[in-house]
């Protein structure tokens, strides 16, 4: 550090960041006439989004700096979330917003000759993540900023997000997201590398006292360097970290004697190799498919961050003792479950430390999220595979079974199929081992996130684990959204709104306080500007749909929303098979019938992921529907079939506000909770929906007759399935229509369709789309019917709204601290 006598010149000169207009104004123009080497002549709105982002950045980093510090000395608990996933969208409308500087920007750029608006859309989505999972990762991060908990995130920095979609003659393309061209949001951190290993064998020696000690050597050394990117709490100066790794060839790996006897391209190969590790991510969204550059990701972001997190613990001094009262490590669904185990091999083989004291050092820092019992969602590696890569956490894995096997064959032992249905190891063709049960026993708690969902994994995946730990080690912590993003930068008019009722924007920091929304529910004024902010959220999203698409929707329609990821669980062919069976209802009315359907404007987002076929089948059928209907003159704006294209944060910023009704009509348990569906209501517009995940929650709060809940329930599924494979099942009869309808070519080639339609008809209907159709085309019409009376609709609306204060991640980070974490805040000195 700098010495004394310097400190004053130094404290002298350090930046205090802008906080006017002018300051704002002065830093925007020099970084883009320095950093960027542009001039007023040639400043497009890109360079005036670059400059902004810039003087954004050194305002943010001032307090990161001093949060930093703050937490460095203070003798506090630390929380750190590994997730593979951060699904963080664009940074500087949240930073602007956060720091409460927004309107300052606004009235900035436009001395500059700018549009705000126009310059936050320049900023290409930091889409490190595939849906919920990566999108709650950033919600958490934002809550745990805001409220000042000393948290940091862990993470892997991709060179490619998730793909972007391309809708190509009704077909999705998947076209590669470089998003790094110009990133104002992170630092490099050269100075933090951390040397990771990968294959080699183990031995074992004698150390000086006799002590035998484990030897992992050989195999090959990648390097991960941090980049950090600063996470601003929301009306607090606390900036929290997010750390990603990259992976970059070693020093002493590229291979200069190849490289000098002119094998170029050979040495430059291991270079590439090397970088391949964070290069993508695998566009899987609850789907895992057990490829070794995987496990190779997982690893390395595993080993950097163990590395790193016991590097600052070590510099405390502390006794290891203390590890876990020093620091709580939240596992992102069992993707990270190696750092339990790479945390076991730090203690035992570097420290020196006892097995049983290392363990139990372990089981109290880390702490497990489970966000799926669906068998294809679950991760499994196969043990070859593992020795392979990583021979000595294979053992220690090995090791780890045993003592607990011994353990449930001491304390069960009538019960011995116990051992083979809990041992982490399952006995398959190749072997594998079971990271969720792994999670498990490394954790001192589990949560699933949602209530009906962490009931299910106490009876099924974890019912045996629950027997043997007992029931306190299960919990659960609903998910959540953050309302800053949500609803403060996604719906600004209705934040606005929402305030001037309320007396200011303390909701968005304790979003319980919307319930004094409901005395409002007799104030025309109100309902009437209410309407109006929705009605002009619908107009900007049918501009967007006109952009994209050429289709002109009415805005005066219905919209009825379903946008997140093309899986067949989430059944968005149960929604574009209600579609076509509309659509022949319509095309049988008489003149007079019509006249009473109030139009509709059915609109559908998300993507598949490029190898999952039937969600690629499920996209075409909305889009060659939506290629009869939309121009059907008979139908006019009667009813519209949307595609839109490319789905992610920033486009769910523009569509959320937009929805009259949005689906969430999964089968009855399995989606763990959803979060869209929170972010719809927590906007204005109700949800139709299954007992499934959070809408079992959602109906609670906001009350029965606010939410249109339809089909069969997760106790009967299980049940109906059985009742499927032998042969006790009858299509619904109006689901045959329309899938008559599909076969004879009225939607194009009926073939490419048979697959998906045969899913229902010949195999089982496995995600009960017949057995539910009935009841979701009923429960439609009842929509139809709530939606002619708009007074009562938007009191629905209005008292959903007023009820969703429990939705904010906030909560869910209170619990999780309190609960699971046991960890304070550390707020910022006045
Ligand atoms: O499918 C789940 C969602 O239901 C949930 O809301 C979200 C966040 O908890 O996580 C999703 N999820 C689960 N994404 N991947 C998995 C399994 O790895």
């Amino acid at each position: 550090s700098i010495p004394e006598g310097q400190r004053e010149a130094w404290k002298k000169h350090s930046v205090q960041g802008f906080t006017t207009k002018d300051q704002f104004e002065d830093e925007t123009v020099r970084h883009i006439e320095t950093t960027l080497a542009r001039s007023l002549f040639n400043c497009d709105e890109l360079a005036a989004y670059s400059g902004a982002a810039l003087a954004f950045r050194d305002r943010l980093i001032i307090e990161w700096n001093k949060t930093q510090q703050r937490q460095t000395f203070a003798d506090q608990k630390r929380v750190y979330y590994l997730s593979l996933e951060f699904l963080m969208g664009r940074a500087l409308d949240n930073a602007m917003l956060n720091v409460g500087l927004k309107d300052v920007a606004r009235a900035g750029l436009k001395d500059l000759g700018f549009r705000i608006e126009d310059v936050i859309s320049q900023e290409h989505d930091a889409a490190l993540g595939n849906g919920g999972l990566g999108r709650l990762a950033a919600c958490f991060l934002d809550s745990m900023a805001t409220l000042n908990y000393p948290a940091w995130g862990y993470g892997l920095r991709y060179r490619y997000g998730i793909f972007k979609q391309e809708i190509v003659d009704g077909y999705q393309v998947e076209v590669p997201d470089y998003w790094l061209d110009f990133n104002p949001w992170e630092f490099p951190r050269h100075d933090i590398t951390v040397d990771i290993q990968f294959y080699g064998y183990v031995r074992k020696e004698k150390d000086e006292d006799g002590k035998t000690v484990t030897i992992w050597e050989g195999g090959e050394i990648v390097d991960a360097v941090a980049y950090d990117v600063p996470i601003p709490g929301y009306g607090t100066a606390t900036t929290n970290n997010l750390r990603l790794w990259s992976s970059k060839a070693s020093k002493g790996e590229f291979d200069f004697q190849k490289f000098n006897s002119g094998e170029y391209e050979g040495s430059v190969g291991d270079q590439q190799r090397a970088e391949t590790i964070s290069a993508v991510l695998y566009p899987n969204d609850n789907l895992e498919r057990g490829k070794e550059l995987r496990l190779k990701q997982q690893y390395f972001w595993c080993a950097a961050s163990l590395f790193d997190i016991v590097r600052r613990f070590k510099k405390t001094k502390k006794p290891w003792s203390k590890f876990s009262d020093m620091v709580a490590i939240q596992l992102n669904d069992t993707h990270p479950t190696l750092a339990i185990v790479e945390m076991q091999r730090i203690l035992v083989d570097i420290e020196g430390l006892d097995w049983a004291e290392a363990w139990s050092i372990v089981q109290g820092t880390f702490s497990y999220a489970n966000h799926t019992v669906m068998p294809e969602a679950l991760e499994k590696w196969s043990v070859p595979l593992m020795q392979n890569l990583l021979p000595r956490h294979l053992q220690i894995i090995y090791e780890v079974n045993s003592q607990f096997l011994q353990y449930v064959e001491k304390t069960f032992p009538k019960d011995r199929d116990m051992l083979r249905r809990v041992s982490i190891i399952e006995e398959s063709q190749p072997k594998m081992v079971r990271m969720a049960y792994l999670a498990t026993i490394g954790s001192h708690k589990v949560n699933g996130v949602a209530e009906l969902h962490s009931d299910l994994i106490k009876t099924t995946i974890f019912k045996d684990f629950v027997t043997i730990y007992g029931p306190d080690k299960f919990t659960n912590v609903t998910n959540g959204i953050t309302p800053r993003r949500w609803l403060h930068q996604a719906n600004p008019k209705l934040s606005e709104l929402i305030a001037s009722k309320l007396g200011g924007y303390d909701f968005l920091t304790d979003l319980t306080k919307l319930n004094k929304l409901e005395h409002f529910l007799d104030d025309a004024d109100f309902k009437k500007e209410w309407q109006e902010i929705k009605y002009a959220n619908k107009v900007r999203l049918a501009q967007h749909i006109k952009d994209t698409t050429g289709v002109s929707v009415n805005p005066k329609a219905l919209f009825d929303i379903q946008v997140k990821r093309i899986h067949e669980y989430k059944r968005q062919q149960l929604n574009i098979l209600g579609v076509i069976h509309r659509y022949l209802t319509i095309k049988a009315m008489s003149p007079e019938e019509r006249k009473k359907l109030a139009p509709r404007v059915s609109i559908f987002g998300g993507k598949a992921a490029p190898g999952y076929w039937m969600a690629k089948t499920v996209i075409h059928l909305v889009c060659s529907v939506g290629e009869v209907v939309n121009n059907d003159k008979d139908i006019g704006d009667l009813l519209k079939v949307i595609y839109i294209e490319d789905y992610n944060v920033s486009k769910a910023e523009i569509i959320t506000p937009a929805s009259d009704i949005s689906e969430h009509i999964s089968t009855a348990g399995t989606e763990a909770s959803g979060t869209s569906n929170m972010k719809f209501v927590l906007n204005g517009g109700l949800i139709i929906g299954t007992c499934d995940g959070a809408n079992i929650e959602i109906t609670r709060e906001i009350g029965e007759s606010n939410i249109f809940l339809f089909g069969n329930l997760a106790e009967d599924v299980e049940d109906l399935r059985h009742a499927h494979t032998y042969g006790d099942f009858q299509l619904d009869p109006d689901l045959n229509k329309v899938f008559e309808a599909i076969k004879s070519g009225r939607f194009g080639d009926a073939g490419r369709f048979s697959a998906l339609c045969n899913s229902i008809i010949e195999h089982g209907d496995y995600y009960l789309v017949s057995d539910d159709f009935n009841s979701y085309v009923k429960t439609h019409e009842l929509v139809d019917e709530a939606y002619k009376d708009q007074e009562a609709w938007l009191e629905k609306c209005i008292t959903s709204v007023a009820r969703m204060g429990f939705f904010s991640s906030d909560r869910c980070i209170q619990e999780y601290a309190e609960m699971i974490w046991n960890v304070e805040p550390l707020p910022p000195k006045e």
